[in-house]
């Protein structure tokens, strides 16, 4: 007997989070349960506004269409979970990505163990932040860069690489400078702090302006929104550090999967990374980033933006925390 439930959810975040100009009051989605034999799947499927192609109506629609065949028995786990299978491909990736983890979870393919150490995102009070990195034995931090001027940047950049001697720094520009301010950037970070500077993921509006930017500084760069175009293929390239992927905005975790391997093997970095997902899915990210990236600091530090965690706990988050029983449920089969 398999048995099915989606619950919806809606999570207030806290003042003052901006995405892609936009302020983001309240996080919704939904989790998907899977039970059959008396074991249990859980995942979230939670499209983000302003960087999903898909809405949160059209993922629950498509969610409940795809849970009902589930539960009748015609769509096989390996649809979901083996590289290349042909069903892989027709679902939005905000609900090949929950249903993927729901069906790894329930047949036991999704490993326990999960790094839970997340790249901390530089945001509040500047001395609390570098008091609290030079606590850390290997301090990893982001910081946005591009929302202001690039000076500033990279005179904020310059001073935490110097308050942190054992810092890497992860920028992310979100491709927002013209090639002329990313010179304006670098041209505030010193040539020998330049090394702790991991990547800027995407720094300028174009890859060619990145490329040469790269070349130009000796400052390597990420592809995250990259990763997301129609003939993206993961390839070397020179100051090409790592992919930075969003397994809710990709897709299934057999996609996942096969793009973690191939920049692998291209001998790129891959670090996992958050979509503002819940509590449940961030920790189901934390654990596909120690098994799929082991040894790579993943960017999940997003759930402290939250005022709840849902059904499961993120260790060491004081944040209160909703059962299952909490929830609306959308639909149960
Ligand atoms: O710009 O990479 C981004 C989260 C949601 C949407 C976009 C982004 C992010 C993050 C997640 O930055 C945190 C991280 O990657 O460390
Ligand atoms: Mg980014």
């Amino acid at each position: 007997m398999r048995q099915v439930t989606l619950f919806n959810y809606n999570i207030l975040m806290d003042a003052g989070v901006v995405l892609r100009d936009r302020r983001v009051t309240s996080r919704c989605g939904l989790l998907v349960r899977l039970e059959e034999a008396g074991r249990e799947g859980w995942g979230e499927i939670a499209p983000l506004p302003g960087f999903s192609e898909e809405t949160l109506t059209e993922a629950q629609a498509e969610a409940a269409r795809w849970l009902q065949s589930w539960r009748k028995g015609e769509v096989t786990a390996e649809s979901l979970l083996v590289p290349g299978a042909r069903q892989n491909a027709k679902l939005l990736p905000s609900v090949a990505f929950g249903v993927s983890c729901a069906l790894a979870e329930l047949h036991g393919l999704l490993p326990a163990a999960g790094n839970y150490h997340s790249a901390m995102l530089c945001t509040g009070d500047p001395d609390e932040l570098i008091m609290q990195l030079n606590q850390q034995p290997q301090p990893v931090a982001k910081m946005k860069v591009g929302l202001y001027e690039a000076v500033r940047d990279g005179m904020i950049a310059s001073l935490l690489l110097e308050a942190v001697p054992a810092l890497s720094l992860r920028l992310d520009a979100n491709r927002q400078w013209s090639l002329a301010k990313a010179r304006q950037f670098a041209h505030f970070v010193p040539e020998t702090l330049r090394s702790r500077i991991a990547f800027i993921e995407e720094p300028c509006r174009t890859q060619e302006e990145s490329r040469i930017f790269a070349q130009e500084t000796g400052i390597a760069f990420a592809w995250d929104e990259s990763t997301r175009e129609p003939d993206f293929a993961p390839v070397a390239e020179p100051g090409l550090h790592a992919l930075v992927l969003k397994p809710t905005l990709i897709g299934s975790l057999a996609k996942v999967r096969q793009l973690t391997t191939q920049a692998q093997q291209a001998g790129l970095s891959v670090v996992i990374s958050s979509s503002l997902e819940s509590s449940l899915g961030l920790s189901q990210l934390a654990r596909i980033a120690d098994w799929l990236t082991p040894g790579v600091v993943p960017g999940l530090d997003t759930l402290s933006l939250m005022q709840q965690q849902l059904v499961r706990t993120w260790p060491g988050s004081s944040l209160p925390l909703a059962s299952p029983e909490s929830l609306e449920i959308y639909e149960r089969a």
